[in-house]
């Protein structure tokens, strides 16, 4: 048997689910599977192409719905799930009992976890860090800002490389390790300690950059990061430097895309009036109610800073 097991790409929800799901898929449906791991990444236009189908079983896991009849595992949790209302009605015809979509689940570990366990019987201890923490990083669910922007606990350290790696092979060898050993011997080999400490540094420059660049008005936080190189950063920043802040829209530039990216203060007191999601479909990109994002051509700056001042302009209405 061959697996193709595409997982959302430099996502600590993503790599988390992919373990959980090529362990369950060694458990319970083929010991003996050469399966074959594919990180996908939200960018703007077409988004899958034949070749990924191209396996006897292609699985994807908290990621966006594929309407092709070649992908037989799907799991995701994502309010943006399905890229055209024929995807949807694609997905709400399957008869096939093998995917998976629930937006209630802050991570897409937890659901794999709980679905595999209800329908199929698959209990698996070890596991079950990694879950926690799925939930933790992927729900924002952490007591406060300054918890979520000091990476104090090596599962918020494994995060950060996740998000910043760019060896598929590394990460394709960490989900391996994460389907067989707990988070806690993963998260603390030298392997991955070594490379969060430039992170570290990095962290720190950025902390400095976003302070520099941002201002508040009417409790949504503003800031463009394309002139600075900066191509990511720790998203809970932004609310550690601006309490204060319900919202911020940022802007960022990377080699592939021109990212806008809108979130909400997981610790704001003030009541959430907007879907996030549903705003940034309106644009062609999504992600949850709370967090969410934009992808657009490299060169589109212009359209992504007009559509930056739409969404604020929004947002600021209350
Ligand atoms: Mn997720």
């Amino acid at each position: 048997m061959t697996l193709n097991l595409m997982f959302h790409d430099n996502c600590f929800d993503g790599a988390s689910s992919a373990a959980v799901f090529l362990r369950f898929y060694q458990d319970k449906i083929s010991p003996t599977a050469s399966v074959a791991l594919i990180g996908l990444a939200h960018q703007p236009g077409q988004q899958f192409h034949d070749g990924l189908f191209a396996a006897e079983e292609n699985a994807i896991v908290d990621f966006k719905y594929a309407s092709s009849d070649r992908l037989t595992w799907w799991f995701d949790h994502h309010h943006s799930a399905f890229l055209t209302p024929e995807d949807e009605r694609h997905f709400r015809q399957d008869r096939s009992g093998k995917r998976f979509y629930d937006p209630s689940f802050k991570s897409c570990t937890k659901l794999i976890a709980t679905v595999t366990r209800q329908q199929f019987g698959f209990e698996c201890p070890i596991l079950s860090e990694l879950v926690h923490w799925a939930d933790i990083i992927d729900g924002a669910m952490y007591p406060d800002a300054k918890t979520a922007v000091e990476v104090g606990e090596p599962a918020q350290k494994l995060a950060a490389v996740i998000e910043a790696n760019q060896e598929p092979e590394f990460l394709h060898g960490i989900i391996r390790q994460l389907s067989w050993q707990t988070l806690s011997e993963v998260a603390t080999q030298q392997e991955v300690l070594s490379r969060y400490a430039p992170l570290a540094s990095r962290h720190a420059d950025n902390i400095r950059a976003i302070r520099e660049a941002s201002h508040c008005s009417k409790g949504v936080l503003f800031f463009d990061l394309t002139g600075t190189g900066l191509e990511g950063y720790n998203k809970f920043i932004p609310y550690y430097l601006h309490p204060e802040a319900n919202y911020t829209v940022s802007l960022m530039r990377t080699p592939k895309r021109m990212k806008v990216s809108v979130g909400w203060n997981p610790w704001s007191r003030a009541d959430r009036k907007h879907n996030l999601a549903a705003i940034c479909e309106r644009y062609g990109g999504g992600g949850h109610p709370v967090v969410a994002a934009i992808s657009f051509q490299p060169k589109a700056g212009e359209e992504a800073r007009k559509a930056a001042e739409e969404i604020m302009e929004e947002l600021r209405k209350g």
